[in-house]
């Protein structure tokens, strides 16, 4: 993103009467103010923060929406001199202009020099309500300098108004309240993904750089709701908690550590963690999810979202070189081994005349190594529409299990497209053999059937009702109404779709 800086820049340096003091507070705006800060229409649409004249001579700060584009668009308000070793307290109040338009902005701040390097203060935040709302955060900088308070806000497309009323910047609350703790760390054992770690060291200063006394206590927080607290804490230690969470999900967890004269400010970081519930579904046209990608023969090219042909898929690219050896790891998932599974997934290749290969594989930990047991193969598969393939599977020891797609196709072929992937309890119904050695691809308005021996080929509905029948040597194509079928084809039992 190119920002452009449409209003006025500053030039700024200690001595300069431009700085504003702090506490630095604007309650009102005017024409004057516009003048000294820099709006930036960084998507250069001509919609962009500015004032409305709401009574004779008041005014409002207001973003104006465009029909078209979504908002990028920035108020870098008066400069301020800030100090490492301080903790800082930013309060804005915004209101949107309409409750069924949700608007969208995040705050932060940027060196005076260098606009580009901005720190996310407040990370992207929704308002639809017409009620000014307070929002409040607590930093430091780690070097002293020049610095802007900036909004962003970013909008979608054809929203309505934001409205920035008042803003307040001061040094936090008492000088004396404790630093932030230090080296905050979140881990989780891919063995035990539902277990976090935090760890962290309490603070030796207080906000203003003299020595810490004491602790009152150090609260731990999991999305904003607090999960244990240590009282009385000492200074300049490290200390360790381990959380259990559910369902895998992005957690945001947050240590604020108080004295007496109140609480330092927060220190906070995110981590996936949990499992995935059983039965297991993922469509990639919901985006990539809890997968993980690993670009095991370094070359660059390898499993990535796309939205070609209906939809989005994970598609696997050749490299012109290497062999791929590229991996495609779902999220972890329970499973208990009291019955038998599947996987069901749906793929297929970019371009008939380039055969592709891949596998399905189950392991422990979601490395190569590790995954030992191989679940499904495609070995040189051509088939050009998205076809469903079922792999029954056993665990033996019940645990935390990782599934992965390999795609391991020579170089120089074509694509490989993965739409879906399911784990589910076994449906015989579903597959009877996975022993293909004739080929059943759906096509265009027909079934193709590959096999070597003559056999019978019979064709059911969803709801087990049989549709059809034919008899296929070598490559027999059999013209069928689009849909999903059942083909029975000597001991192959495969879902399919026709297009
Ligand atoms: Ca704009
Ligand atoms: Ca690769």
């Amino acid at each position: 993103m190119g920002i452009v800086v449409q209003g006025a820049t500053h030039e700024c340096n200690t001595h300069s009467l431009d700085c504003a003091d702090l506490p630095y507070t604007i309650t009102s705006w005017d024409e004057q103010q516009l003048s000294e800060i820099a709006v930036v229409d960084a998507n250069n649409d001509g919609s962009t923060w500015g004032l409305l004249e709401t009574l004779p001579d008041k005014y409002s700060m207001q973003y104006r929406y465009n029909r078209y584009n979504a908002a990028d668009d920035y108020i870098f308000l008066h400069p301020v001199r800030l100090t490492t070793g301080i903790d800082y307290e930013a309060q804005l109040y915004f209101h949107a202009g309409s409750d069924s338009y949700r608007e969208e902005f995040s705050v932060g701040i940027a060196p005076n020099t260098d606009l580009t390097k901005t720190q996310t203060l407040l990370p992207t935040r929704h308002i639809d309500s017409k009620e000014s709302t307070r929002y409040n955060v607590r930093f430091t900088v780690d070097t002293e300098g020049i610095y802007h308070l900036y909004v962003h806000c970013t909008s979608p497309a054809n929203r309505h108004m934001l409205y920035l009323d008042s803003l307040f910047l001061d040094v936090c609350g008492e000088a004396s309240i404790p630093n932030g703790v230090e080296n905050m760390t979140l881990t989780s054992d891919h063995r035990t993904p539902h277990v976090v770690n935090i760890a962290c060291k309490t603070p030796s200063y207080c906000a203003n750089g003299a020595p810490l006394a004491q602790l009152d206590e150090l609260v731990i927080y999991r999305n904003d709701k607090p999960i244990h607290t240590i009282a009385h804490p000492d200074t300049g230690i490290v200390i360790s908690y381990n959380d259990t969470v559910d369902i895998i999900d992005n957690y945001t967890y947050a240590v604020i550590v108080a004295n007496d004269k109140g609480p330092g400010h927060a220190v906070q970081k995110e981590i996936v963690a949990g499992t995935a519930h059983f039965p297991f579904t993922h469509n990639f046209m919901d985006g990539i999810g809890f997968f993980t990608i690993n670009d095991r023969n370094a070359d660059g090219v390898t499993w990535h979202l796309s939205d070609e042909r209906f939809g989005g898929c994970m598609r696997y690219i050749s490299s012109a070189v290497e062999d791929a050896d590229d991996w495609l790891f779902s999220p972890p998932v329970y499973l208990d081994g009291s019955t038998r599974y599947q996987v069901e997934y749906s793929c297929c290749v970019g371009l008939s005349s380039y055969p592709e290969s891949m596998c399905v594989m189950l392991g422990f930990v979601p490395q190569p190594q590790e995954m030992s047991v191989v679940v499904s193969r495609l070995n040189d598969f051509t088939f050009i529409n998205d076809t469903v393939i079922v792999a029954p599977f056993d665990v033996h020891v019940p645990g935390i299990y990782y599934m992965a797609f390999r795609a391991y196709s020579k170089a120089d072929s074509y694509a490989i497209l993965l739409r879906s992937m399911e784990i589910d309890e076994y449906d015989p119904n579903s597959v009877l053999s996975l022993h293909i050695d004739n080929f059943i691809r759906g096509g265009n308005g027909y079934i193709e059937v590959d096999s070597h021996a003559a056999v019978d080929v019979s064709i059911y509905n969803l709801l087990g009702e049989k549709v059809g029948s034919f008899i296929a040597h070598r490559d027999t194509r059999h013209n069928i109404d689009p849909g999903i079928y059942i083909i029975h084809a000597g001991t192959v039992v495969q879902k399919i779709v026709v297009l």
